[in-house]
């Protein structure tokens, strides 16, 4: 095997005896050099002496995402700014961003951890590598872009957008591996094929995609569309960016966590107390061997469940599944919580539909109202008879819609067929929540 996978073969006692070193070290530095923590720690009566154990790790407090905006811009920084050489900020559309940094060391980490990714997800030396997130405050283009070049791929740094552009150099330089979310690799492959382009000729192999919840219906349209194999890639910037954890491409069966650098709990968010591996939980994350902004116990905010089992590829790290979406992006409609990522499945499972869906909120009286937007494919849109999206033909697809969602997701959804192409395309995350519930328009993240 590779170096870039050796830790991730180790027994568990030596992954939890290398766990608990760097858990020392973490908790000293952020309790000798960030107040935060300092302060969080003694109103619970805690020192960073008390961490004795990885067990121990339960009594710290958590971190959350307004810890990080309460100490705007770098109050939560554990080393003198001199050090730093990276900013990075979280993608949210609206107010201040929640700024994250690293230092030299940190990025090496990163890279090696994102390098170990794309090892994980096929990408090898040598190979061409088409780095469709977006480059910026985004963490996404790069940290994909150090961990391809860590790895030894040519690495293209296209960020998103100018789709017409990243097709030619696609045709043109025929990368084996490319990097964006999976709504934006789709709205490519669709332009491909508008542009009379066939994407399963494409040279390229393996994506690696993330950034956005995704669902199994997804992955089989986007490997169907370009003949390729695609690797769900996991990270948050609060944490340190992607690669945090990376399916492989041996199975294609929950993604790796890279546990020589975090710690994974996942608790019922509720309670706050450990869920059993295998059930759905809030994934809560402590980083191991960072030094600028060390984080203790994150809560993501992000459902998803855990494995310990060994994976078939060899590699005996804990695994999560796919990420089912945040907490805050979860749909509760007349009492019934249901993803956006759960709706996707049953679209994709329609030959009528098309992966172009929104999720329109309104609020009627005291009642939340969800509207589901999604685009009928172009043969059945050419087949309606004057292609009237309100013809009884077409009705019936709406009830069929309907059914199906009342039946599996329990949920009752008014639906409007849409024609195709006239749902925004994504050129990073996609939009799949338009909230009209509040004066000012919100869109999720
Ligand atoms: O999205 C980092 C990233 C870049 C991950 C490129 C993968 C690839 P943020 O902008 O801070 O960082 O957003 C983090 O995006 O809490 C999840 O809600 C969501 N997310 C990230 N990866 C996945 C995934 C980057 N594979 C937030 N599946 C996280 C589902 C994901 N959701």
């Amino acid at each position: 095997m590779s170096t870039f996978v050796q830790e991730e073969t180790w027994g568990q006692s030596e992954m939890a005896e290398l766990q608990f070193m760097r858990l020392k070290e973490t908790v000293n530095r952020v309790y000798q050099n960030v107040p935060f923590y300092r302060h969080a720690f003694e109103s619970e009566g805690i020192t960073s002496d008390d961490v004795r154990s990885l067990a121990d790790l339960q009594r710290l407090p958590f971190t959350k995402k307004h810890h990080l905006r309460d100490n705007y811009p770098f109050d939560l920084i554990a080393t003198p700014m001199d050090e730093v050489v990276r900013i990075h900020g979280s993608s949210g559309t609206s107010g201040k961003p929640t700024v994250v940094a690293y230092t030299k060391k940190d990025i090496e980490h990163w890279s090696d951890i994102v390098a170990r990714a794309i090892y994980m997800a096929g990408g090898r030396r040598g190979d061409l590598l088409h780095n469709a997130y977006g480059y910026g405050l985004f963490t996404g283009g790069l940290g994909l872009h150090h961990g391809s070049e860590r790895l030894g791929c040519a690495t293209i740094p296209m960020s998103g957008g100018n789709t017409a552009r990243q097709i030619t150099l696609i045709q043109d330089f025929k990368p084996r591996v490319i990097s964006a979310t999976p709504s934006y690799l789709m709205n490519i492959g669709e332009t491909m094929k508008e542009m009379g382009m066939d994407p399963t000729e494409s040279s390229l192999k393996y994506a690696i995609l993330g950034a956005e919840p995704w669902s199994e219906e997804m992955r089989a349209a986007i490997e169907a569309l370009f003949d390729l194999k695609a690797m769900d890639i996991y990270g948050l910037s609060e944490v340190m960016g992607p690669g945090i954890a990376m399916e492989c491409v041996d199975c294609q069966d929950g993604l790796h966590i890279a546990e020589d650098h975090f710690i994974v709990e996942v608790i019922d968010p509720e309670t706050l107390l450990p869920v059993p591996d295998g059930d759905d939980g809030e994934l809560v994350f402590t980083s191991l061997t960072k030094e600028a902004l060390p984080i203790i116990r994150y809560r993501t905010g992000d459902i998803a469940s855990i494995t310990r089992e060994p994976c078939r590829c060899g590699r005996t790290t804990t695994k999560m599944s796919r990420v089912k979406g945040r907490i805050d992006d979860m749909l509760i409609i007349r009492g019934v919580n249901v993803f956006p990522s759960e709706i996707e499945r049953y679209i994709l499972q329609m030959d009528e539909l098309v992966c172009h869906y929104q999720i329109h909120l309104h609020k009627k009286g005291v009642m939340d109202l969800a509207e589901l937007h999604v685009e009928v494919c172009e043969s059945f849109f050419d087949a309606l008879p004057d292609k009237d999206l309100t013809h009884p033909i077409a009705e019936d697809l709406v009830k069929r819609i309907q059914r199906t969602l009342k039946m599996q997701a329990l949920v009752s959804m008014d639906v409007f067929l849409k024609k195709p192409n006239s749902i925004p395309r994504s050129e990073g995350k996609a939009k799949r929540i338009v909230d009209h519930r509040s004066p000012t328009l919100s869109v999720s993240k």
